[in-house]
């Protein structure tokens, strides 16, 4: 039975993974930081329903020693580097946290790696983000990266220490430079799954109005469930390498709210606003991948449509908001 140690197994793309590799017939050991909200950290485990077949243990990207301990212990195969401080709006009021998490933490656990256990194989979760004010209409693995914030900035450091890590000690490290991925797990905070829980607050009368930012700006969105395969399949090659992972069509936010709400039988422009308070100081105005590569290589290819996709988290949020209003009359 093959073994991977997953960091951010508590996030979207982590507990998306998690479901996968076990449903292949992996051990998964997931890395946790301490939390003093303990009972919620595992939710999307538990939402996936695979809490109690994956491991949990104790550790922080920032704290090298617990991640050479648990590298140590478990011995894996595979090591997937999704823990970041993932949110770019964040990273503008905490630089320094996201410098240190989302790019010198991945190279702790490189450390790690190198040190206790160079035989695994690596994954580091890299971004979109990281073409910021993009150089060519379509970004491929060759094209020049122009980070716009403190997280893309700090992402394109841990991409190329991936790479770096691969030259220089011929680890098998491979980056996956993933476009914008989305599901019922998403973060509340980022945009697709507020216009999501909006809808569905809008829908059951518990909202009237939705404020979001730049309405302009437009995403390759693909679903989570697609791209962690994506990740699995660049570790089960025999070279490690570089893949963009995205679906090749782009949209704008304006649109996604359209379908959101249409999928609710509303109509976004009797409710979503734009508020200068929640611009970016600096913005992605664009992004639109080439899988080309991954398709080639790797036989990927993006199976969920964006209509699809928003319908089921539409779906999901609705679901969510009548059973808390159900469980509060009772
Ligand atoms: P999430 O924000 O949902 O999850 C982030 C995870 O990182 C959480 O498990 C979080 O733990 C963990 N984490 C944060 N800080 C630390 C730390 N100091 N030590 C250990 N763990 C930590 O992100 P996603 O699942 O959406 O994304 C996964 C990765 O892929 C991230 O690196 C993200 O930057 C990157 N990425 C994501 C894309 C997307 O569209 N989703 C696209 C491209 C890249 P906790 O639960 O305790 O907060
Ligand atoms: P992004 O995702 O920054 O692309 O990073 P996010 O959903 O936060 O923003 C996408 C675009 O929507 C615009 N926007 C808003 N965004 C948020 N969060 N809230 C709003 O109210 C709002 N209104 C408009 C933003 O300005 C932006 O243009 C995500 C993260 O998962 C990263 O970790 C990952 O690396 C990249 O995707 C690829």
């Amino acid at each position: 039975m093959p073994t991977a140690l997953i960091t951010g197994i508590t996030g979207q793309d982590g507990a998306y993974l998690a479901a996968l590799l076990l449903d292949k017939g992996y051990r998964v050991v997931g890395l946790a930081r301490r939390s003093a909200s303990a009972d919620r950290v595992d939710e999307r485990l538990r939402w996936l329903g695979v809490l109690d077949r994956v491991e949990l243990a104790d550790g922080d990207l920032l704290d090298v020693s617990s991640l050479i301990r648990i590298i140590q212990d478990v011995g894996p195969d595979e090591v997937y580097n999704l823990a970041a401080q993932s949110f770019v709006a964040a990273s503008w009021q905490q630089p320094l946290l996201t410098g240190s998490v989302t790019g010198l933490g991945a190279v702790n656990l490189f450390e790690a790696v190198r040190l206790a256990h160079p035989q695994a194989r690596l994954y580091q979760a890299s971004s979109s983000e990281m073409f910021g004010l993009i150089q060519q209409p379509v970004q491929n693995e060759k094209t020049p990266f122009y980070p716009r914030s403190p997280y893309a900035a700090a992402k394109l450091y841990a991409h190329w220490m991936t790479v770096n890590y691969r030259e220089s000690f011929g680890l098998h490290a491979s980056s996956g430079i993933l476009f914008n991925h989305e599901s019922p797990l998403r973060g509340i905070e980022f945009v697709t799954r507020k216009v999501t829980d909006g809808v569905a607050r809008i829908k059951l009368g518990l909202a009237d109005s939705l404020a979001l930012g730049n309405l302009d700006a437009t995403r390759d969105w693909g679903h989570a469930r697609d791209y962690v395969r994506a990740m699995w399949l660049m570790l089960q090659q025999e070279v490690a390498d570089d893949y963009v992972i995205a679906t090749g069509r782009t949209t704008s936010i304006r649109e996604l709210c359209r379908i959101a709400f249409a999928h609710a039988g509303l109509d976004y422009a009797a409710h979503v606003t734009s508020s200068a308070s929640l611009m970016r100081p600096a913005e992605v105005d664009v992004l639109l991948g080439d899988p080309g590569k991954a398709k080639r290589v790797l036989g990927w290819q993006a199976t969920t449509s964006l209509e699809d996709m928003i319908g089921e988290m539409v779906d999901a949020d609705l679901a969510r908001h009548r059973a808390r209003h159900l469980a509060l009359r009772t």
